[in-house]
């Protein structure tokens, strides 16, 4: 298994910021699983084409019980906290098992 951490997908004008935006597309597009960080207090819906896309919330230690209560879908995470750090690393472990028994299989 390989994690690749990407430069955030975001428009630049920078020459630098735009290939690093390039090559985390290319990547997204051959990988298994796709984490798509965007902040709990501004969340920006999956723009990114490739495998399995899961929404995660970053920063929900920002974050007031209404505001939490309005987020249902997804993992809120706090890298602050280690809020449900655990928990998406569980998926995680759970996605990569059952890819690897499939692809055992095929
Ligand atoms: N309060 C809070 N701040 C956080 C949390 N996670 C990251 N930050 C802060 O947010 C800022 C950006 O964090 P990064 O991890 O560099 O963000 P990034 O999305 O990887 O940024 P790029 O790689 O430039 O796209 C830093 O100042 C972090 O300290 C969190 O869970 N809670
Ligand atoms: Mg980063």
């Amino acid at each position: 298994m390989t994690l690749i951490d990407t430069a955030g997908l975001r428009e630049s004008s920078d020459a630098v910021e735009q290939i690093g935006v390039f090559r985390a597309r290319e990547k997204a597009k051959a990988a298994d699983l796709i984490l798509w960080l965007s902040e709990a207090s501004a969340p920006v819906p999956p723009g990114v084409q490739g495998g399995e896309v899961w929404p995660v919330f970053t920063k929900c230690d920002l974050l007031s019980p209404d505001e939490k209560s309005s987020l249902d879908q997804g993992v809120w995470i706090s890298a602050e906290t280690g809020k449900n750090i655990d928990v998406l690393i569980k998926r995680m472990e759970d996605f990569a098992r059952a890819a690897v028994a499939a692809a055992m299989r095929a």
